[in-house]
């Protein structure tokens, strides 16, 4: 059984970047009805008995199973997301992960724009995100519930761009969304944390 996981900072704290009432339909609503919804349909499966992983893992080839692994990988999505930001976030990289972006990138400015870049790219619902691959860092972006995580790469950093992320506090502009997000709530000591 699958329980929507605490924020580590109040519903209020991301203002004026994410506001409480964004939070609380986001995290309160949708977040939680991805996790009834798996919780209701792997209900008395194997699939029961499985890590979110391995679910996300079984059930993305098959069409047939495309509700539970929908539900399941907007849960892992989200889960990672929320602890991607914190109040006054943004600023400065910590060295190892800074490292690792002038490596791939040349700069941290090329590599704000490619990250910002997928994310506006991304035609309709999806995400954006920053993963490690064979040792090198690496961004993508893919539509719906999709993840890295289908194709066994784990992404260390995510942006949610569907509408309900970001249509209270910025309507349309969802390139000033996700400059906001870069510049004022990435919590880049968890990023770096998960390499
Ligand atoms: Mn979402």
């Amino acid at each position: 059984m699958f329980t929507l996981p605490k924020l580590d900072y109040q519903k209020t704290a991301l203002a004026p970047i994410m506001s409480e009432q964004t939070l609380d339909l986001h995290h309160g609503k949708h977040h939680q009805t991805y996790i009834t919804n798996l919780n209701n349909l792997i209900k008395g499966k194997d699939l029961e008995k499985m890590t979110l992983e391995e679910i996300i893992k079984k059930t993305s080839k098959d069409k047939s199973q495309a509700a539970i692994f929908n539900n399941a990988s907007q849960h892992w999505n989200h889960i990672l997301f929320w602890k991607c930001m914190k109040p006054n976030g943004g600023g400065k990289i910590p060295p190892k992960l800074e490292g690792l972006i002038k490596n791939k990138f040349g700069n941290v400015e090329k590599f704000r724009q490619e990250f910002i870049n997928a994310g506006i790219t991304q035609f309709g619902s999806g995400w954006c995100w920053l993963s490690i691959n064979n040792g090198e860092l690496e961004i993508s972006k893919t539509p719906n519930a999709e993840s890295p995580v289908m194709n066994n790469i784990k992404p260390i950093l995510g942006c949610d761009v569907w509408e309900h992320s970001y249509y209270l506090d910025y309507k349309n502009k969802r390139p000033e969304y996700l400059e906001k997000f870069f510049d004022k709530l990435i919590n880049w000591e968890f990023v770096e944390s998960n390499i």
